[in-house]
């Protein structure tokens, strides 16, 4: 075994040198493997028994990019570029065994040598705009040359990845190989020496239809709102169609620095290390978790059969519940519409389809749970309603099985302790449509235990969902927080805003929806209704806005209804010179005078209101973490991903720390 450095090490096969980079967790090109990779690269030219090279990764994992955690700091020598020209520009054959992830500078690196070859399993992708950057090592100017301009513009515009099947078909990969990957790359590698070697970066651009190139231009960038990245992503690419390699590289590698110290590149690492942050959950470390194999669903309305939905994505078996028989076969329909929708998609297959089918039991009798691990329910949001139920099937389910509430708003403690095991019960707050939707809120309760939190934690993770712990507050984490936007939007109305104005500054600040649209979405009535439930504990001498009310008591309900803060014809949204008019009488009744608000103001108001109640909620100890309120804003509530959050907002408003 030969050291090149820490972190990367070779052995010599068959006069081939094979180049392994160990850097735990995810082999991450730190300034340690670029130098390793490089004096290995140098190693293998310079030894003359050594006919040709490979790189592959240690573990189930190639290369997960350049090393995030080193974006703080100048890039250290050998800069990346360096290390990829000294692949590509090698006399002897260079191959890629793509063992696993191939990510960002990962899949940069394979694109410089001379062959690639893959696993079945292994994923490829330049997710750099998911960081607010553009890859910085050739990915802009290698990869067209490969696929196209089209293809690379779908793939790097959007960072989405592609497995090796699909890779291969798009010509990035040169094999997938079933067997023993590494004995292949060697073998390949011997197979190249003497021939001429492919070098992507000398390449010729395959020509592209320019209505081609443009229609995947418009589409990656449809959903970049606001997002700096995915524009300059495309502008490079096109240009790797119409300027020299070493030209379009140096462009490449001045845009990449520049969005790399960005606001919104430090907003979404900020993201990215939150979300690793989330799953961290103190005191749960060495918790063994309960078993659960067998989810039942009560209720299959539309949150129950996405619940459901998502669960049978996710391999479990499924016992879905309703009251009635007729009830039970809607439900069923409802779970196999949006199967049908995930086929027609392509996102699943019909064999996929058939075996979710098949670990789909639905039945009125809530006997039927009695084997089923975990129960969700997901029934009307009404107190009795869920503590009649829980009590029921605590007397039906297994001793140790577990209990979660889909509530939004209602408090479970007191749907936990009418049971005979409050602390096998927590939250399990579901987001609209619950096959779609990332975010879960995990609730723990006064009483659940650690083994039955950790066991939500873990089956939200194979749900594939975000899961954010929170304690046990009105509308939790997020609903709390959009409470206090909501609340502080309709403050802004009676101070001199509109609501137009008011969505007009959210949406350029780059919420895709600004609040009164979203409110006349999610229907009027529901906010309604708890208003009018808390109007006899409201404290009379907080500020109160009853514009809303008045909306609703003239029947503007939102979209359903053809109007609410909006008026909507075929669909769209226009502005109701009805709704200016009640904002101005009902200032008038209050003796408000109104006066000129400034954008700015609009979204500093809104950031500030959803700030402190953010503090709140940490000073409550709700949250454990402020990070875990931006994920759960930008996750579940539109907050721009590329702000942060609102407390990442409001602290880079506060300016650079001392
Ligand atoms: N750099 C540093 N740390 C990283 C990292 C990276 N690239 N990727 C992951 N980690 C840490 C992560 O914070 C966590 O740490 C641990 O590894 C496990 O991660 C020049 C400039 C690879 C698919 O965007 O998508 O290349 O919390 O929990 O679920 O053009 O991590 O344990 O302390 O996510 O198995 C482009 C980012 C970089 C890929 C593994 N690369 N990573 O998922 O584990 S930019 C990416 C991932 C770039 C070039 C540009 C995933 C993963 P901790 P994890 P996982």
């Amino acid at each position: 075994m030969i050291t090149f450095s820490d972190t990367v090490r070779g052995a010599v096969s068959n006069g081939v040198l094979l180049i392994e980079i160990d850097h735990a967790p995810v082999n991450a090109l730190s300034t340690d493997v670029r130098k390793g990779l490089l004096a290995a690269i140098a190693y293998g030219e310079a030894t003359v028994d050594i006919a040709g090279i490979v790189v592959t990764g240690a573990g189930s994992i190639f290369i997960g990019g350049a090393d995030i955690r080193e974006f703080g700091a100048p890039p250290a020598e050998p800069v990346l570029p360096a290390v990829l020209a000294a692949i590509e520009n090698a006399t002897k054959p260079v191959v890629a065994a793509i063992n696993g992830a191939a990510l960002g500078g990962g899949l940069e690196v394979a694109l410089a040598a001379h062959r690639r070859i893959a696993s079945q399993t292994a994923t490829l992708a330049l997710p750099e705009v998911k960081l607010g950057i553009v890859p910085g090592a050739g990915g802009t100017q290698r990869l067209p040359r490969l696929i196209g301009i089209p293809a690379a513009i779908d793939m790097i515009a959007t960072g989405r990845s592609v497995l090796a099947a699909e890779a291969l078909k798009l010509g990035i990969l040169d094999r997938v190989e079933d067997g023993d990957l590494r004995a292949a790359a060697v073998a390949e590698a011997r197979s190249l020496v003497g021939t001429t070697l492919r070098r992507s970066g000398a390449c010729k651009v395959p020509l592209a239809p320019t209505d081609a190139i443009d229609a995947a231009a418009s589409k990656a960038l449809a959903r970049a709102r606001g997002q700096s990245a995915p524009r300059e992503a495309v502008r490079l690419v096109r240009l790797s169609g119409e300027r020299p390699f070493a030209e379009a590289l140096a462009e490449e590698r001045r845009t990449f620095l520049a969005l790399r110290d960005s606001e919104q590149a430090a907003a979404l690492r900020h993201v990215f290390f939150a979300e690793r942050a989330a799953a961290k959950v103190s005191g749960l470390e060495d918790v063994k978790l309960r078993k659960v194999e067998t989810i039942g669903v009560v209720g299959l309305g539309l949150m129950g059969s996405g619940i459901a939905t998502c669960a049978l994505d996710a391999g479990y078996t499924v016992v879905g519940i309703e009251q009635a028989e007729d009830a039970v076969a809607k439900g069923r329909s409802r779970v196999e519409g949006l199967l049908d929708r995930a086929l027609k998609s392509g996102r699943i297959d019909a064999a996929g389809k058939a075996d979710r089918l098949q670990r789909l039991t639905t039945s009125g009798a809530l006997q039927s749970l009695a084997t089923a691990d975990l129960v969700i329910e997901a029934v009307f949001d009404d107190l009795s309603v869920k503590t009649e139920l829980f009590v029921r099937l605590d007397g039906i389910v297994r001793s140790d099985a577990i209990l979660a509430t889909n509530t939004s708003y209602l408090d479970p403690d007191p749907i936990a302790a009418a049971t005979t095991r409050p602390e096998r019960v927590l939250g399990l707050h579901f987001f609209s449509p619950a096959n779609v939707m990332r975010l879960l809120e995990v609730v723990r309760c006064a009483r659940t235990a650690p083994d039955v939190l950790a066991t939500g934690l873990a089956v939200a993770k194979r749900l594939r969902k975000l899961p954010i712990v929170c304690g046990v507050t009105e509308g939790f984490i997020g609903n709390r927080i959009f409470s206090a936007y909501r609340r502080e939007a309709e403050f802004l109305l009676e101070d001199g805003a509109l609501p137009q104005q008011i969505d007009a500054a959210t949406e350029t600040y780059g919420f895709a929806m600004g609040p009164f649209a979203v409110f006349d979405l999610a229907g009027l009535e529901i906010a309604w209704a708890r208003r009018k439930r808390q109007a006899a504990t409201r404290d009379p001498k907080a500020r109160y806005v009853d514009i809303a009310d008045h909306l609703c008591e003239a029947g503007r309900l939102g979209l359903k209804a053809g109007r609410g803060w909006y008026r909507y014809r075929d669909g769209k949204r226009e502005v109701d010179p009805e709704v200016t008019a009640l904002i101005e009488q009902r200032r008038a009744a209050k003796g408000l005078i109104a006066r000129t608000i400034s954008d700015d103001e609009v979204r500093q108001r809104l950031l500030a209101a959803m700030a402190a109640e953010g503090a709140a909620l940490l000073s409550e100890g709700i949250a454990a973490r402020a990070s875990d309120i931006d994920l759960v804003m930008i996750n579940g509530y539109g907050f721009p991903a590329h702000k942060g959050g609102p407390m990442f907002a409001a602290e880079q408003a506060k300016g650079p720390k001392a």
